[in-house]
């Protein structure tokens, strides 16, 4: 059953009534342009025909009530839920949105039944897919009329709030796609830009078969470059004379001439609280998250890191011309070179990933890379069609599946 259909039915079997409303959120493939976003620097993500789909209608009860077909248990929540008080983490999600919402409008009861046939902890952003779906959902039932742009970060605040300190990628190409295009999204200042993607090309993601979860130590590794990328940032800006208020990011920094060079003078590692003494910027700028705060002590490859997000902004630049170009050789060798950066430099892909980038390649793609924040879940490819599957079939004896070719298909919007 596909998740609309499977979305109505769950809502008629657990409420008892018929739904007033039903969205669709697809989720997304970041082709390039990985780990630039909370850097302010540019990606070029699409999204996915795999959905997520809501059913809803309001309730009398002044509560959320939600039932997942994909997660257990059922939630309950009062419209009042402070998230980081909810122990369960898919509900935790609910709550977040609640939380963002409220100051735009006086929430009221709502009943949703949800079902998806995007892999969870896939990279593949079923996270985000639930998070811009329920604030559709939401903004529909309270006749809030919000824009999708609006609604995306709305979005990634909520998502933030549910501990992971996203950039905001995932929220704008969910809400915001275009069928058969890819989306380039800059952030300093924000701008999006539909790309066509060219007649005879195909993309293929396949699963490393290991999750890529958005909790415990993945979320930990990940908030880990968040703060290590603004320790860069402000020792780049202290070498370079630049004055950066608030949280220092590398997008400040990318397009000053010097800055790619002095990359190298960076500390191989470093703590924030050295970091923040030697670049005179307050210690809350580099270790405050949304939730929590990450150890001051923690020693951090910074060089490292930062190497890899200026070099992953300018690959986005020549990814762009190469679609624009047809160029699918030039795609595929950008992102070989992107995968090589984030296993050496940036430290967040598996084994298991870079066999299955190279099982792809073998197999006939242009070229492959892990896609997501990594640390697990899935790979993408790009390929002439007609060899997809080709690739399908090594990915699966690379790694074991699932494997599938994706289109780029439209963003999320009522059904
Ligand atoms: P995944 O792990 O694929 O959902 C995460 C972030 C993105 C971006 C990428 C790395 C969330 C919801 N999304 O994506 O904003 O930073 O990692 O490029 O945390």
């Amino acid at each position: 059953m596909n998740p609309l259909d499977a979305a109505r039915a769950a809502f008629r079997e657990h409420f008892g009534t018929e739904p007033a409303l039903l969205v669709r959120t697809p989720g997304r493939v970041n082709l390039i342009g990985e780990h630039t976003d909370y850097n302010g620097l540019p990606v070029l993500p699409f999204a996915i025909d795999r959905i997520t789909a809501i059913a809803a209608a309001p309730s009398p009860e002044p509560a959320l009530e939600a039932v997942s077909l994909g997660f257990e248990p059922p939630a309950r929540l009062p419209l009042d839920a402070d998230p980081a008080a909810v122990p369960e983490p898919w509900h935790r999600y609910l709550a977040a949105v609640l939380a963002v919402l409220r100051p735009a409008a006086p929430l009221q009861g709502v009943r949703l039944a949800i079902a998806s046939d995007i892999p969870p902890a896939s990279g593949l952003s079923s996270s985000s897919a639930l998070s811009v779906g329920m604030l559709i959902t939401l903004d529909a039932l309270l006749s809030l009329g919000l824009p999708h742009g609006t609604l995306a970060e709305l979005a990634a605040r909520a998502e933030r709030l549910a501990g992971a300190e996203t950039g905001g990628m995932d929220q704008r190409v969910i809400a915001c796609a275009r069928e058969r295009t890819l989306l380039r999204i800059d952030f300093l200042p924000p701008a999006m830009r539909t790309i066509p993607v060219p007649p005879g090309w195909s993309f293929v993601v396949a699963s490393s078969g290991l999750p890529a979860p958005k909790g415990g130590t993945a979320r930990e590794a990940y908030n880990e470059r968040v703060v290590g990328t603004r320790i860069a940032a402000a020792l780049l800006a202290d070498m370079l004379g630049a004055e950066l208020e608030d949280v220092p990011i590398l997008g400040n920094v990318a397009a000053i001439d010097a800055a790619p060079v002095l990359v190298d003078e960076l500390p191989a590692r470093i703590s924030a609280r050295r970091a923040a003494a030697a670049a005179g910027v307050p210690l809350e700028r580099l270790v405050t998250l949304s939730a929590g705060t990450f150890d001051p002590e923690t020693s951090i490859p910074v060089r490292a890191y930062a190497r890899h997000v200026l070099a992953e902004a300018e690959r986005v630049d020549l990814a762009c011309a190469a679609v624009e170009a047809a160029d699918l050789p030039a795609l595929g060798e950008l992102l070989l070179a992107s995968h090589a950066s984030l296993r050496d430099d940036y430290r967040c892909s598996t084994p298991a990933l870079d066999a299955l980038v190279t099982a792809m390649h073998r197999a006939g793609a242009a070229g492959a890379r892990l896609t997501g924040a990594g640390f697990g879940g899935f790979a993408v490819a790009v390929c002439e069609m007609g060899r997809e599957s080709r690739v399908i079939e090594a990915a699966v004896r690379a790694a074991g599946g699932p494997a599938f070719a994706v289109t780029p298909s439209a963003g999320a919007g009522l059904a």
